[in-house]
């Protein structure tokens, strides 16, 4: 739900997912697709008045685990159509589109196969809009059908051309996320789904509010993807704490930026991630800092604290020590990039942190770390 206290009355631009009724209400941009009935079901009764009933669309029944009843289902029985329709007009009251979010799970039938066709329709009804597609990429110990590899593949395959960027997450990794670093004993879809919620808002919060450095959709692409075959960045999250353990930490922007690059914090398995090179990294910090003023008029003659928007300054430094490594293993990029980081800062902390002292809320991370796809260039390179 919106905070207005959170939100400058003058910056309108947390409207870039909601669009707002002629009675103040916000209603969320979202289109919903499954062909299983119950999906529709439960969106609108746990959320009766949020989303709009005519963008959730359900159909009769699933795609049985397979891509190609996926797609056949696309056809047949009009989802495309549907979608398409749909998108349209809420394109229609969109001021400046920038893109869309695609978010689907390539495992299953419907996720991959409709998720596929609707993604070459908007390519071509949108050709100069940017695609972001987070996909739910199937992992070995959680997936629920043997054939989820297949789909995968096939997924792949079939959005190759059409997408911008394909943000990787794996149930796996989420799930150890939530285990060791929430401490929540044998979590659920809901714990794993609060995560990545979490993830996608911080990546997009200098979409939904004025930035002091922006990362606009076509920056994001610019500075992550340098070609089509290496659009395949992996998503971290840092600080993530279980309830008793966030009060008693303090976190900088140093610890925050540390804790990112670390392989725990990913959302995909990556466990070679050390050993590996960056090709890209975009990182978005946000919330606030505490500070003591110089000359404070404070009680008792100590100075009086401040919030004040965190400074780029110290978060370059912070990405410098990364990239140095003191007593860590040093974050390295491919030798021929020079620069490496897109930073983007936003003064909004997240709702959840808005503790009085907050310092650094939360942060995301974005990197491409193809090994295989760039090791016979590295061999070039001491
Ligand atoms: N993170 C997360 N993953 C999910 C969730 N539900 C399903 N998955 C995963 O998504 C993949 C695809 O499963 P489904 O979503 O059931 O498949 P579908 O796209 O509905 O396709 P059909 O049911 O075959 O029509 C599997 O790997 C599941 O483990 C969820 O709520 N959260
Ligand atoms: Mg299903």
């Amino acid at each position: 739900m919106l905070q207005k206290s959170f939100v400058d009355p003058d910056d309108t631009s947390y409207n870039s997912f909601f669009s707002e009724t002629h009675a103040g209400q916000h209603v969320p941009r979202a289109i919903f697709v499954d062909t299983d009935p119950s999906t529709r079901n439960e969106i609108l009764s746990e959320s009766p008045d949020l989303f709009h009933p005519e963008n959730v669309l359900g159909y009769k029944q699933d795609c049985k685990n397979n891509f190609f009843e996926g797609r056949f289902m696309a056809s047949h029985l009009k989802v495309k159509e549907d979608v398409l329709d749909r998108v349209r007009l809420q394109v229609d009251l969109c001021s400046n589109l920038q893109g869309f979010f695609v978010f689907h799970a390539f495992g299953g039938g419907t996720g991959s196969g409709i998720g596929c066709e609707i993604l070459h329709d908007l390519h071509e009804a949108f050709d100069k809009k940017v695609i972001f597609q987070p996909i739910v990429f199937p992992s070995r110990q959680f997936a629920s059908s043997m054939v989820e590899p297949y789909n995968c593949i096939f997924s792949t395959f079939y959005t190759r051309d059409v997408v911008d960027v394909t943000m990787m997450l794996d149930n796996q990794a989420v799930y150890q996320m939530v285990e060791s670093k929430q401490c929540i004993k044998n979590p659920d879809f809901h714990h794993v789904n609060r995560l990545i919620a979490q993830t996608i808002s911080a990546c997009t919060t200098s979409l939904r509010f004025e930035a002091q450095l922006s990362a606009k959709m076509t920056e994001i692409v610019t500075n992550l993807v340098p070609s089509k075959e290496f659009r395949y960045p992996v998503l971290s999250l840092a600080p993530i704490r279980g309830k008793d353990q966030e009060n008693h930490e303090t976190f900088s922007p140093q610890e925050i930026v540390t804790e990112l690059f670390e392989t725990s914090s990913v959302l995909s398995d990556v466990s070679h991630l050390k050993s590996n090179r960056y090709l890209a990294a975009v990182i978005l910090l946000r919330g606030n800092e505490e500070s003591f003023k110089e000359q404070g008029d404070g009680v008792a003659g100590y100075p009086k604290k401040e919030t004040l928007p965190m400074e780029a300054n110290k978060c370059i430094t912070a990405l410098q020590t990364v990239k140095d490594g003191t007593h860590r293993s040093p974050v390295k990029f491919a030798p021929w990039v020079s620069a490496g980081f897109k930073v983007g800062l936003v003064a909004v902390p997240p709702a959840r942190d808005a503790r009085a002292h907050s310092e650094y809320s939360s942060s995301t991370l974005h990197f491409l770390n193809f090994r295989k796809l760039i090791k016979p260039n590295l061999q070039n390179f001491p």
